[in-house]
C-alpha cells in the first residue's frame, strides 16, 4: 500500500516534509517526487498514468502560486488527490483557491494552506477504510492525541 506525494518544485519540500513522515510513522509506504504541471507536464502525466500499477491508493500533491499540480493531477486519474496548498508570494492565498475551486465532475481534496501531516492523515484513514491494522494504528492515534490535549496543564 504505497502514498504518491507529489511537490512541484524542491522549494516545496520543507512544507510537504511532514506529510511524508506522519505516513512512515503509519508504515506507509511513499512514492516522493518533484514534478511540475508546468515545467514537466509530460513527466508528470507518465507518473500519475503509471500510478495504480505502481500501487499508489492516494496521491498528495503540493504546489503553490497558480498551483494547477492537484487538479491536473485528478484529472488524470480516478485515485482520489489530496490537495496541499504551498504558501506563496501571496499567503498561499493564491494557492489555496487555485486547489479548492475545482469545476464539478473532478474533485481535490483540499487541507489547509501548508497543512500536510493533514494531507497524510486524511490518506491514513482512506485506507484505514479497508485495512483493520492501519484503523487501529489510527484509533491509538487519535487517543494518544486526546490523552495529550486533556493533560495539558495551564
Ligand atoms: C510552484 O511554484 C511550486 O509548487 C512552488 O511552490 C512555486 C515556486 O517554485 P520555485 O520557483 O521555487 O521552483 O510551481
Amino acid at each position: 500500500m504505497k502514498v504518491g506525494v507529489i511537490m512541484g518544485s524542491g522549494s516545496d519540500w520543507d512544507v510537504m516534509r511532514p506529510a511524508v513522515e506522519t505516513l512512515e510513522q503509519f508504515g506507509i509506504e511513499v512514492d516522493k517526487r518533484v514534478i511540475s504541471a508546468h515545467r514537466a507536464p509530460h513527466a508528470l502525466m507518465e507518473w500519475v498514468e503509471s500510478a495504480e500499477e505502481r500501487g499508489l491508493k492516494v496521491i498528495i500533491a503540493g504546489a503553490g502560486g497558480a498551483a494547477h499540480l492537484a487538479g491536473v493531477i485528478a484529472g488524470l486519474t480516478h485515485l482520489p488527490v489530496i490537495a496541499v496548498p504551498v504558501h506563496s508570494k501571496l499567503n498561499g492565498i493564491d494557492s489555496l483557491l487555485s486547489m479548492v475551486q475545482m469545476p464539478s465532475g473532478i474533485p481535490v481534496a483540499c487541507v489547509a494552506i501548508d497543512g500536510a501531516k493533514n494531507a497524510a492523515l486524511l490518506a491514513v484513514q482512506m485506507l484505514a477504510l479497508s485495512d483493520a491494522s492501519l484503523r487501529e494504528q489510527l484509533i491509538d492515534f487519535r487517543t494518544k492525541q486526546t490523552e495529550k490535549v486533556l493533560a495539558t496543564v495551564i
